[in-house]
Parts: C-alpha cells; sequence; structure tokens
C-alpha cells in the first residue's frame, strides 16, 4: 500500500463533554415526519440521529469560552463583556464601531432600517433569505450581481462567490448610484453552496463603487471562511495569516453584519459593524428600540464574552483547516461514489443537487425537500432544504422564485461530529440514491407568509 503524500486533516482538540446521540427506528421516523409535514425544521431533535440542519448555533464551544460564561458581567448598562467583545471586533474585523445583536438577522434589520429608502435597489452576491427580506420590508428590490457560474453546480469556478461587474454596473446604471445605497457582499456564499469570493473581485467591486458613493457592507457570517478559500486558492496569499486576509477583506467595505452563530463558535449572538458615524448613531437609536441596549442588544453579558473568544479562535489555522477539510472529506467521499453534489465542495456543507439526485422529479414536486426528507427516513439524519421552498416568491408579482439551484444541504456543525459520523452520512446518502427511482416528491399544503421554509408543511405526492 503507498503512503499518501499530505498527511490527513484531523481535529485540532480532544473531547472532553459527549452528548449521548439517539437511535430511532423506521417506524418512528416514518410518524414523527409525518407529523412534522415532512419539513426537517418541524421535527423535535430527540428523532434525530445526526443533526445536518444547519452549522448556525450548534458548534461546540470550547474550554476557553465555557470559563469565559463564568466571568459574565451581567450589569445593564457598560458590562466589561461588551469592551472585550468590541475589542475582538476592532482586532479581527478591524471596523470602528459596534453594535451587538441577538443574531444576523437583527443585524440585518437595522442596517435594512437604516440604509434602504424605498424604491432602492441592492445588489448582492446571491440572496440569502432573512437578508432580503428584511432589504424587501424596508422596501428595497435585491438584485442578484454574482456571477452565472454560481448558478451552476457543476462549474468548478474557484470563486464562484464572485460578483459580476457588468451586472452591478447595469443596476447602478438602470437607477442611479443614489438609489443603491450599498452593495451587500457575503462571504462564501450560502445560497451557492458555500462558495468564497476573491480578494481580487473585492477589490474590483470597491474600485467601481467608491468614486460613485455607494456603500460596501459584507455579510461576515463566514468571512473568515472565505479567508481560507483566498489563502488557499488566491495567488500571494498562501503565506498570509487567517487574521491578515479577513483583516485585508473587512478593509475594503464599510462594515459587516454578522451571525456569530457560525464563523464566531457561539450558539447565540451577533452584531453590526461600521466605520460610519451616522449609521452608528442611528443604529444605536434603533437597537434599543428592538433588540437591547447598544451595549448589550439583546445578549447577556456571558454570551459576550464567549463570543469575543469565539472571534479569536475562528481564525486559528488549525481550526480552519479541521474545519472546512471535514467539509471536504464527506464532499469528496460523494464525489467519488458519483453522488451529484455542488462543486467545489464549500466551506460550512457538502450541498447535494436534487435535481440531478432526482431527475425525474420537476421542481414542483420539491425535489430538494424529498431528499431531505427521504435521507431523514433512510437514516434519522436531517439536512435541510436549500431550493425552491427556501426561494420563496417575488414580492411584486406573488410568483414562485425559481432557482437554478435545486439543493438539500448537509450543515456541518463545528468542532461536533467526527470522521466515523461523516462515514455515516455518506452511507446514508448512499442508500438514499439508491432508491431514488421510489421518490415520488411533496406538495405544500401549508404556506406561511414569510421565510415560509422554515414552518412550511408538506404531504406526500
Ligand atoms: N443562516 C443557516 O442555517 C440559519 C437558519 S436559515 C435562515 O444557514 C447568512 C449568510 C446566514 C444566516 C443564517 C444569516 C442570518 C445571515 N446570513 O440566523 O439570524 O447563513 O443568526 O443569521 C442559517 P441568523
Amino acid at each position: 500500500m503507498s503512503r499518501p503524500t499530505v498527511r490527513s486533516w484531523a481535529e485540532p482538540y480532544k473531547i472532553k463533554v459527549v452528548e449521548p446521540l439517539t437511535v430511532t427506528t423506521r417506524d418512528q421516523r416514518d410518524a414523527a415526519l409525518a407529523e412534522a409535514g415532512y419539513n426537517t425544521f418541524l421535527l423535535p431533535s430527540r428523532f434525530v440521529y445526526i443533526d445536518l440542519l444547519t452549522d448556525s448555533g450548534t458548534g461546540a464551544m470550547s474550554d476557553e469560552q465555557w470559563a469565559g460564561m463564568m466571568l459574565g458581567d451581567e450589569a445593564y448598562a457598560g458590562s466589561r463583556n461588551f469592551e472585550h467583545l468590541e475589542a475582538a471586533v476592532r482586532e479581527y474585523y478591524g471596523f470602528k464601531y459596534l453594535v451587538p445583536t441577538h443574531q444576523g438577522r437583527g443585524a440585518e434589520h437595522l442596517l435594512s432600517r437604516v440604509k434602504i429608502k424605498p424604491g432602492d435597489r441592492i445588489p448582492g452576491n446571491m440572496y440569502f433569505t432573512t437578508t432580503r427580506l428584511h432589504q424587501e420590508l424596508a422596501g428595497a428590490t435585491f438584485v442578484d450581481v454574482v456571477i452565472d457560474e454560481a448558478h451552476d453546480p457543476d462549474s468548478l469556478h474557484p470563486f464562484k462567490g464572485n460578483v459580476d461587474l457588468g451586472k452591478l454596473q447595469a443596476v447602478i446604471d438602470e437607477v442611479g448610484p443614489e438609489r443603491v445605497p450599498y452593495v451587500c457582499l457575503a462571504g462564501t456564499v450560502n445560497m451557492a453552496g458555500g462558495q468564497p469570493f476573491s480578494m481580487a473581485n473585492l477589490r474590483e467591486v470597491r474600485a467601481l463603487t467608491e468614486p460613485l458613493g455607494v456603500k460596501v457592507y459584507l455579510d461576515a457570517t463566514r468571512l473568515v471562511e472565505n479567508a481560507y478559500f483566498v489563502q488557499r486558492r488566491e495567488p500571494g496569499y498562501a503565506e498570509k495569516s487567517l487574521k491578515e486576509i479577513l483583516l485585508e477583506i473587512c478593509a475594503h467595505a464599510d462594515g459587516c453584519t454578522m451571525s456569530a452563530k457560525k464563523d464566531s463558535l457561539v450558539n447565540i449572538g451577533g452584531f453590526l459593524a461600521t466605520n460610519e458615524d451616522d449609521l452608528y448613531e442611528e443604529a444605536c437609536n434603533l437597537v434599543v428600540v428592538f433588540e437591547g441596549l447598544h451595549t448589550y442588544g439583546g445578549l447577556a453579558g456571558r454570551d459576550m464574552e464567549a463570543m469575543a473568544r469565539g472571534i479569536a479562535e475562528s481564525v486559528r489555522q488549525e481550526h480552519m483547516a479541521a474545519r472546512i477539510g471535514q467539509v471536504e472529506y464527506l464532499g469528496d467521499h460523494l464525489v467519488s461514489e458519483g453522488i451529484p453534489v455542488v462543486r467545489p465542495i464549500g466551506g460550512h456543507a457538502v450541498f447535494l443537487d436534487a435535481r440531478r439526485f432526482y431527475d425525474h422529479l420537476p421542481q414542483d414536486a420539491f425535489p430538494a425537500q424529498t431528499l431531505a426528507a427521504e435521507l431523514y427516513l433512510e437514516s434519522g439524519i436531517r439536512s435541510m432544504e436549500r431550493g425552491i421552498a427556501s426561494a420563496g416568491r417575488d414580492p411584486v408579482t406573488g410568483e414562485n422564485h425559481r432557482p437554478n439551484l435545486e439543493l438539500t444541504r448537509l450543515t456541518i456543525p463545528r468542532r461536533v461530529y467526527t470522521q466515523a459520523h461523516m462515514d455515516v452520512t455518506a452511507e446514508a446518502v448512499y442508500a438514499t440514491y439508491d432508491r431514488r427511482r421510489q421518490a415520488r416528491g411533496l406538495k405544500m399544503v401549508y404556506e406561511p407568509k414569510y421565510l415560509r421554509f422554515f414552518r412550511a408543511r408538506f404531504e406526500p405526492l
């Protein structure tokens, strides 16, 4: 047997506390899924074996973070943990002002309310569910300006999160720069399959928008993961640290929204950060209405301490190498067996291409939702639909958005599961693939008004 030339990735930690997993029978899963309206969001977690619904707030905190929880300063105003968090955001993201929020959508709400006037356009590198909804509720229209390759699951473009500068220019030309308050640029684009943008592209976006007074706001939720791909794929960055790359990215932006439940390794928390004095002042006015005082934003002091420590841990090289290494390990397994997935394998998840998985099902039969349901029935593994159900409806026409990408996401929580769990997951996907012809699809029988994928109910066709 020949030895591999590159050493395997390995978890850079050992396990101190364990939480037992639940194994269910097929009958129990049948009953639980029917009760949940064939929506994995509606499954009680006690019926779930390996939970790959999301990487949001599901990570394992370190002993340092748990120790920090005991140092929570729960003063209503001016908690010292806020000072630590503010210092961490300045040190690692480089922005001047920090407004904590209970999670990412709290920050999106504040940014959208302050920046958007009815009739504005917000260009972005593909939509994200909560982000777009907050923009729409504030009166804007979201315009997708990501490169075409992002919508193609087979394109091997190394930076599928890049902005198409021609599309961006066209939006600005159409309505004028005064109707485009900012460009919303997400790190490792979630709905494209966890795909990064390049530093070169970010520089070009900045060069195009800055002279016109159009701001750049990052969705920093998975920006450290984006920095890792820049380090690995972009010429000139291999020798730079993740911390340096992250700071360089943020230096090309005016601020960011953040769901700290992902990169920053906490179970709850988020923030809005900015260099703009006016935005900060107005966000402070609004945060006290919607979240809490501007020095806690809906969080306990201990949450802010855990976040400050998590931010520092998130840029450690060995952490990110194992994080992305684990996702790639699962993805490469599936690719080697011919399972259709989005490639290149993304940062936080492996995305099954449900269109090709179930090439006998039309999009109206919710192939990705069906696949999430079938994988659960097969194995007790919970995944998430990222296709037509998540895409929702056009607020003006009421028509369904019909994304080209019809995906089922196997999302890997940070520092939670082992390589053996990845193997079991791959085996469950193979078994689901082997009986793919039996899948008949779903119809939606209850559709909530906003973010329907969270609570929609389905029935088998
Ligand atoms: N993302 C995810 O599972 C949480 C549930 S689905 C809405 O991927 C980005 C890129 C996200 C994100 C949440 C948010 C919102 C903003 N941007 O969930 O409010 O992936 O903390 O963050 C989820 P919060």
